[in-house]
């Protein structure tokens, strides 16, 4: 199954579930993060994740969407970019397959993605675009499900999405 790469806001989606570009502690952040806990629901998406954490560097935990169109949120804690040599791309990669064996194992059919760590936690955007989708295309040769990918800020890519697209 194809992965999609589109433009917009992730908040807008009618998925089964989105990802958010999380924290360890699951606390209301800025950039999507807090569009995410804005549009869902402040108060019900801090109770609901007050529960779940830490989350680990690589790992994910599901809360309910609340007020969202989509139905869960996916909490995705990303790496902090400190140079490229702490693991940060395996711990990146880690954050996506976490995300979406969580969905399966939920029985989800759409989950979209935001590109994880690429704002406020400072990872390069090109390549934090690079690992995202070879991430979910290698997951997607194994397992069925529609996997979009939010670009919310296109003019901070050099990349062309046509380039993208030859990976998939
Ligand atoms: N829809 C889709 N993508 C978005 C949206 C949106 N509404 N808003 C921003 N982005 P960031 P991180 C893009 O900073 O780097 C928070 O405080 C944005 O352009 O949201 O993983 C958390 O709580 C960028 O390309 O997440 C953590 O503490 C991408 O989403 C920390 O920031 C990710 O940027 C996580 O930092």
């Amino acid at each position: 199954m194809p992965l999609n790469i589109i433009q917009g806001d992730i908040t807008t989606l009618k998925v089964d579930a989105i990802v958010n570009a999380a924290n360890e502690d699951l606390a209301m952040g800025g950039g999507v993060c807090g569009a995410i806990f804005a549009a869902a629901g402040k108060e019900e998406l801090k109770t609901a994740c007050a529960g779940l954490g830490p989350c680990k560097v690589g790992h994910a935990v599901m809360t309910p969407g609340f007020k969202l169109p989509a139905k869960h949120v996916i909490h995705a804690v990303g790496p902090i970019w400190r140079g490229g040599k702490h693991q940060e791309e395996e711990l990146l990669r880690q954050a996506y397959l976490s995300s979406l064996q969580l969905a399966e194992g939920a029985g989800l059919a759409s989950l979209a993605f935001p590109l994880i760590s690429s704002g406020i936690y400072g990872y390069p955007k090109d390549e934090a675009l690079l690992v995202a989708v070879t991430a979910i295309g290698d997951f997607l040769k194994e397992s069925e499900m529609q996997v979009t990918l939010v670009i919310y800020d296109r003019k901070s890519f050099s990349l062309e999405p046509t380039m993208v697209y030859t990976l998939q």
